[in-house]
């Protein structure tokens, strides 16, 4: 039975939190390198015993969880729409709240000029990060799922907005369409009905329209000098030592090796090193999108009671990034799995899961209500 929409929305915000929640503190420990599943595994074992235990303290969530709050409220409070100026102004006053949420290092200087009230262009501030290059850090695609639950049944509405929304920090090629491959996968999942799942269909299709309608624009300005110039540099150095060229389209590059995997099933540490597992957005959106499809079915060594549960804890053992990628991978697979199945310890466990869920609902009003007015 596939969950229903509501079911599907509550999934993919909290699976979102319970990712960066349960992967944060592997961030800062690491797990011992892609495929330590014991090391995670024991970690959320411990949460039955801990939780009803005196002074049991909860997850905290970072950045990736504040940020997408942000763009969820915004959403509700503008019926919906994106609204940039608006979401411009609650990423500033967020970060001015609660400075110490594990923001990345550069993104700070953009979001505190994004609290400027002078300023006239919010899309200014990402323009000048790394000399005018802009960030390819995954910030832009951590936090927007809500944007891939207000799509409706556009994905033309998705790819905009998630662009848009990434922009106002990462104005770099490689940053936003990170966003926007990560908000396709929510919306695709959203949409997926259980019954009709076909992992490799899925991945087939989000490579289609990356290429189609993402990747395909060469006018692209933005950083496109910056990228041609970057990729002579990659093109010579490479032909120096006869090494692998990143090209040009590099989500459709990792699609295409996400396609091969699900066929190969190769171990986690050939995930890692080839859909990566860092903080920028093209080494990390691929390998949140295989540990949704991947997870589908039985890992060895990986025993948990669901879907979802082996998500997170597969993406959290890719290593590296760990907070980002599982809460990347929860948003889809909770957008697929739905509600039910994310573990209610998980979520009693994770800060700010209650509020993901009263986000959900109302991102769930807002939608439906439009749907029934048209
Ligand atoms: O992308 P961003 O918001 O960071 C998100 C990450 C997530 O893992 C969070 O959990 C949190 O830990 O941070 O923040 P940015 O500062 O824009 O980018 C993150 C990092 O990516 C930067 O600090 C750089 O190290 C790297 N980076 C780049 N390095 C070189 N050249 C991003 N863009 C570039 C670049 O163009
Ligand atoms: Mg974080
Ligand atoms: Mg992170």
């Amino acid at each position: 039975l596939s969950p229903t929409l509501r079911s599907r929305f509550r999934g993919c915000l909290v699976g979102a939190v319970v990712g960066d929640c349960i992967g944060a503190p592997f961030e800062v420990t690491g797990v011992g390198g892609p495929g330590s599943y014991d090391i995670v595994q024991d970690f959320v074992n411990k949460f039955d015993v801990e939780i009803d235990g005196p002074g049991s303290e909860k997850l905290e969530y970072t950045d990736d969880t504040a940020m997408a709050r942000c763009v969820a409220e915004s959403l509700i409070a503008n019926n919906g729409q994106l609204e940039a100026k608006d979401l411009a102004k609650r990423f500033a006053d967020e970060y001015m709240a609660h400075p110490r949420r594990g923001y990345g290092y550069n993104v700070i200087t953009v979001l505190k000029r994004l609290g400027d009230r002078d300023l006239s262009d919010v899309f200014a501030p990402a323009r000048s990060q790394f000399d005018g290059g802009g960030s390819y850090g995954n910030g832009g695609a951590m936090r927007v799922a809500p944007v891939a639950l207000c799509g409706e049944d556009e994905v033309e509405r998705v790819i905009q907005n998630a662009k848009s929304s990434a922009l106002l920090t990462h104005s770099n090629r490689n940053g936003y369409n990170g966003a926007v491959l990560q908000a396709l996968a929510v919306h695709q999942a959203l949409h997926t009905s259980t019954d009709k799942m076909n992992s490799e269909k899925f991945a087939e299709n989000l490579l289609n329209t990356m290429r189609e309608k993402v990747e395909c624009q060469t006018s692209d300005e933005g950083t496109a000098n910056d990228n041609k110039k970057e990729a002579k540099l990659t093109t010579l150095m490479s032909q120096v030592k006869k090494r692998k060229v990143e090209r040009d389209d590099v989500y459709c590059q990792r699609l295409e090796s996400l396609c091969h995997f699900l066929k190969s099933d190769p171990p986690a540490e050939e995930v890692a090193s080839v859909l990566g597992n860092s903080i920028s957005a093209h080494n990390s959106v691929g390998s949140a999108v295989y540990s949704f499809l991947r997870c589908l079915n039985p890992v060895e060594g990986l025993h948990v009671q669901s879907p979802m549960e082996r998500t997170i804890l597969y993406a959290i053992s890719l290593d590296g990034d760990t907070d980002t990628i599982a809460s990347m991978a929860g948003a889809i697979a909770g957008a697929f799995h739905g509600i039910e199945s994310i573990p209610e310890q998980w979520q009693k466990l994770c800060e700010g899961s209650d509020t993901a869920l009263k986000q959900a609902d109302r991102l769930y009003e807002i939608i439906t209500k439009s749907k029934t007015e048209r």
